[in-house]
């Protein structure tokens, strides 16, 4: 009784010749390389754009406490009209050293500032509710 177990055959079936022959037919070079599309793109946009008005004054208006747009960038003294459409007084005013403060601006009442001459990211709130918050940056 020998149990002799025939899966255990000890086959070192090596695969000698591994040359795998890389049949380099799929290559048929049929490109004609003599298409020169011309995509020249019409740069015709000489007419510049009428740069954004340097001299004219920014606009910020209060709705919902909220200052819109609440950041804002400002050429070095530009006019800021803050308008307050909301129903209460607000004031837009700077934190710190406080460069600009419209003081209170009814409702339905407009309000101008002159934006700091000195380039710098000015923060400020509205003193009456100093949760609202934005930021005017001059540069
Ligand atoms: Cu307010």
């Amino acid at each position: 009784m020998s149990l002799t177990y025939p899966d255990r055959v000890h086959t070192a079936l090596r695969v000698g010749g591994a040359c795998v022959l890389l049949a380099l037919a799929g290559c048929s070079n049929d490109g004609n390389g003599s298409g020169n599309d011309t995509t020249t793109p019409a740069t015709s946009a000489s007419s510049a754009p009428s740069s954004t008005s340097n001299t004219g004054a920014a606009h910020i208006s209060i709705k919902n406490f909220t200052f819109i747009p609440a950041k804002l960038q400002v050429r070095p003294g530009t006019k800021v009209i803050v308008e307050n459409q909301d129903s209460v007084t607000h004031t837009l005013t700077a934190t710190g050293d406080k460069k600009f403060d419209t003081g209170d601006i009814d409702p339905g009442e407009t309000a101008t500032f002159i934006a700091p001459s000195t380039s710098g990211s000015y923060p400020y709130i509205c003193t009456i509710h100093p949760n609202m918050k934005g930021t005017l940056t001059v540069s």
